[in-house]
């Protein structure tokens, strides 16, 4: 049942829906999970526009210590971590996004090619094209596509000496299983030259386990700015599907779940909801949870042998003072 006018007395009543703008199998992915007794959304959901923007307000939170400790780990480490990559290969960025990480580790090895890979190509493509700008030396690329689905690289993309770099501690978003998945595909790219001499590898960003207060701060920030971030992803999902949520009648919860060491994020309802969508619908009892996101604390040594079942070998890392984030390298 969708109204395309207000209901007489219902004063408050919602905006009314507008017609999907997801493709039938994404939109059954969505309802699929929203249909769950323990409702669920991807946290790739998140990422419209303001969603984007929300997210880099949470870089910059006091609380949020990711982003500024691996740029700390990074300016910290910078020779060992060029010693151990080597200087003048290519670097092969998934979700590069605003390539601003790509800048400086590209400027650090002196890298010879660039590959940017995002599933906003339009962003991308800007986003590379000012990279060609800011190093004028570097052969730069974007390739719209989404990591998770396999990505082909442009043929004349130099198959020696690959480095494959996922920064942001990104790969803590995905369950083990599909986070295994993910790096055997990057260590595909990676040993593309297929040589034993060949001294591809990867370099990649962990959030490690620490005190569940520092957490906790991180995911449920004082200024509101994550509970936001949660909330919008109903917005979204309500242009995607044609749903009526009411983010507003969502609470942010953020706990850390200790079994299975990580941040999760849920969406509580404040009171009963009746949610709608074309064709169908839920009814949520108050404080029935949608799940939105889990973010993985990984022990070094548990990522490092992670790494290790995708078919990396020689792992070394760097680490910031307090032991929080480390970057990870290893040969593939
Ligand atoms: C993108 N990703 C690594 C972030 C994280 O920390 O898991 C997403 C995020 N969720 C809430 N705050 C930040």
């Amino acid at each position: 049942m969708r109204h395309s006018h207000p209901l007489p007395g219902a004063a408050h009543h919602r905006q009314a829906a507008l017609p999907p703008e997801a493709g039938a199998q994404e939109r059954a992915q969505i309802l699929h999970g929203l249909l769950q007794p323990q409702a669920r959304l991807s946290p790739k959901y998140f990422y419209d526009q303001h969603g984007s923007e929300l997210f880099e307000a949470i870089t910059r939170l006091p609380e949020y210590y990711p982003t500024r400790t691996e740029r700390a780990v990074l300016r910290r480490h910078a020779r060992a971590i060029r010693a151990a990559v080597g200087a003048g290969g290519v670097v092969i960025e998934p979700g590069a996004g605003s390539c601003e990480k790509a800048r400086v580790l590209c400027r650090l090895l002196a890298a010879r090619q660039f590959v940017g890979v995002d599933i906003s190509a339009d962003y991308l493509q800007a986003a590379v094209a000012r990279l060609r700008a800011q190093l004028p030396g570097l052969d730069a690329r974007a390739v719209g596509g989404d990591i998770t689905a396999g990505v082909q690289l442009p043929d004349d993309i130099a198959r020696q000496q690959r480095l494959v770099f996922y920064p942001g501690s990104s790969i803590g978003n995905f369950d083990p299983d599909m986070a295994l998945a993910l790096l055997r595909h990057m260590h595909t790219l990676a040993s593309a030259g297929g040589q034993a001499q060949d001294t591809g590898g990867i370099l990649i960003g962990i959030d490690l386990p620490k005190d569940v207060a520092v957490l906790q701060a991180a995911y449920d920030d004082d200024s509101g700015v994550t509970a936001a971030f949660n909330r919008n992803i109903l917005a979204h999902v309500n242009r995607l599907v044609g749903s009526d949520f009411d983010p507003q009648q969502w609470r942010h919860e953020a706990f850390f779940n200790t079994t299975a060491s990580r941040i999760e994020m849920h969406l509580a309802a404040c009171g009963p909801q009746r949610v709608r969508w074309p064709g169908g619908g839920r009814d949520f009892a108050a404080g029935e949870r949608i799940h939105t996101e889990n973010s993985y604390k990984y022990p070094l040594a548990d990522f490092t042998a992670l790494l290790q079942r995708a078919g990396f070998h020689a792992p070394q890392a760097w680490t910031d003072e307090r032991g929080w984030y480390a970057l990870v390298h290893a040969r593939a």
